[in-house]
């Protein structure tokens, strides 16, 4: 299939952008010097999973309302499969696999951007800029051991952010409280919070001793504290007070998120709203519960397009959508399963998380990384679809350039300036950028190379071994658990694929042309000597 009968059966336009306004953005005077900036990381969210990238059994009109309005790009990507290392490209502007030691982190990991590190946040703020986060932050938090009952430093007001209104990591992970800027929300000092991801602390029920008092079973790990009906990753005491309910998360989130933007409606803001939705557990306020088609998990898009929905409503009440540059993204491809037995895969019918995609989160194919991506600018910008390559790891560049900001030397070295193709005034994206699974891969506009002997962090794990029937079996199975259906597990060394004929990334054409994947390769030796 080449890439125009590939863009008819799935929907997407090879038109050129409409870029009617575009010419405006230079030649006027903007009614604010400086935009406001609006970013919304979604989690886990996957290239199917909205109705304006052609999402199937899902009606997404917030978000579409978005892309109607801004540009729809159709090859954006996260720079890795996984949350951790794909919020620390974004926020840094260096790729994760560079550092040792970035992975999903546990709720206690310490602060992993280390202090002097330019962070958009930072960058944004030295122009001025008011900042704020909302959501999930999962980028670690203290110096090592964290005192939960006292001030919890540095975080992200150390690396940028005026305002914080966050949790420490994931939904189905302890602590399940939320913190304002250095201190545990609603935290009554007669209970103070021990949390230890090793052993147990405290009596309170967990999933592994008292499966029975669970409200959603868990299918994998998640088998520890019990709160609120749902085990999570390690144990927690205390801090009853303080503790989330997980059907009120988004709401809560959503409000701050709108806050936010009242308060600082006549001064240039950076908001980076980062929703828990879709994430595990999947547990959606009543008024979404059982709404969607294709069960629960779908039934949380529902409840993130209403979050969405209310962010523009805000800007638009106070009359600040013509000074806001919007961008809706996710942080990584989508995931069925992923540790509870909410019904999920029975109930998903015919609608495909990650489009027609190859794997999904944790997976080094399309699906993993290939997220949604939309930038909008009412009236500033033009509107339409955008095959360019994009990386998240632009963002950094691309958003300083658009408010003259300076990027300290030495900083954010994997981020391009790519603002005219953000804006849609460009379609030619970036040549090339590397991303990380459980191995590193790289993407042109036309190829994709996997390579399983490089692996993320300064000094990568031993080489690949190749793979034995039974690992075949086990490596699919447990792919399998993750995306019904999936094809991912271990083929060969190398892998080759040629996107645009096969963008299922099916054929592995890497012994057909041994000088693509010699220049490929050396694409990703020369990036680590850049280290
Ligand atoms: C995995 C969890 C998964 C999810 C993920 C992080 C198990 C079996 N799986 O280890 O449920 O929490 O970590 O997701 O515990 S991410 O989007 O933050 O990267
Ligand atoms: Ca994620």
């Amino acid at each position: 299939m080449n890439r125009r009968e590939f863009a008819k059966q799935f929907g997407l336009s090879t038109a050129a952008l409409t870029l009617t306004g575009t010419q405006k953005l230079w030649s006027e005077p903007t009614r604010k010097a400086k935009p406001n900036i609006v970013v919304i990381l979604s989690d886990d969210v996957g290239y199917g999973d909205l109705s304006c990238y052609g999402g199937i059994n899902i009606a997404t009109p917030n978000i579409d309302a978005l892309a109607q309005q801004g540009v729809r790009f159709t090859d954006a990507h996260a720079d890795a499969a996984t949350c951790t290392p794909s919020r620390y490209a974004m926020l840094t502007g260096q790729y994760a696999w560079r550092r040792d030691g970035i992975q999903v982190l546990p709720g206690d990991a310490k602060s992993l951007i280390e202090p002097g590190r330019a962070t958009i946040a930072s960058v944004l703020k030295s122009a001025g800029y008011a900042t704020g986060l909302v959501g999930k932050w999962h980028l670690g938090l203290g110096e090592g051991a964290i005192d939960w009952n006292g001030r919890i430093a540095p975080g992200p007001c150390e690396v940028g952010f005026d305002d914080a209104f966050y949790f420490a990591a994931t939904a189905d992970r302890v602590p399940t409280v939320y913190i304002h800027n250095h201190t545990v929300v609603n935290l009554d000092p007669a209970d103070p919070i021990t949390v230890s991801y090793s052993r147990k602390v405290g009596d309170e029920p967990t999933g592994h001793d008292d499966p029975e008092l669970l409200k959603m079973k868990l299918s994998e790990g998640h088998d520890g504290t019990i709160v609120d009906g749902i085990s999570r990753i390690g144990f927690m005491t205390g801090g009853k007070a303080a503790r989330w309910t997980d059907e009120t998360m988004a709401k809560t989130f959503t409000d701050k998120a709108c806050e936010f933007i009242q308060a600082h409606k006549d001064h240039p803001f950076l908001l980076y709203f980062t929703p828990s939705d879709i994430h595990v557990p999947h547990a959606p306020a009543a008024q979404f519960a059982d709404k969607s088609e294709c069960g629960i998990r779908c039934d949380t898009i529902l409840q993130l397009d209403d979050c969405v929905g209310r962010v523009m409503q805000t800007l638009k009440e106070h009359n600040l959508l013509e000074d806001t540059l919007v961008l809706f993204t996710s942080d990584n491809g989508p995931v069925v399963n992923d540790g509870y037995n909410d019904n999920s895969v029975a109930t998903l019918g015919a609608h495909r998380p990650a489009g027609q995609w190859r794997g999904g989160k944790y997976s080094v194919y399309e699906g993993g990384t290939r997220v949604p991506l939309i930038t909008c600018w009412q009236g500033r910008i033009g509107h339409g679809v955008s095959n360019a390559l994009v990386s998240q790891v632009d963002l950094l560049r691309s958003l300083a350039s658009l408010v003259d900001a300076r990027v300290p030397a030495g900083q954010a070295q994997d981020s391009q300036d790519e603002l005219p193709v953000l804006l849609g005034r460009s379609q030619r994206g970036r040549e090339s950028l590397i991303e990380e699974a459980l191995f590193l891969s790289v993407r042109t506009d036309r190829w994709k190379l996997v390579d399983r002997r490089q692996r993320p962090g300064e000094h990568p794990g031993p080489a690949w071994k190749a793979p034995t029937p039974e690992s075949m079996r086990v490596a699919k199975a447990q792919e399998d658990r993750f995306m019904p259906g999936s094809v991912d597990y271990p083929e060969a060394e190398i892998e080759l694929y040629d996107i645009l004929v096969d963008p299922g990334e099916t054929h592995n054409v890497a012994a057909q042309h041994p000088e693509i994947v010699a220049k490929l390769r050396g694409l990703i030796a020369a990036a680590r000597r850049a280290s």
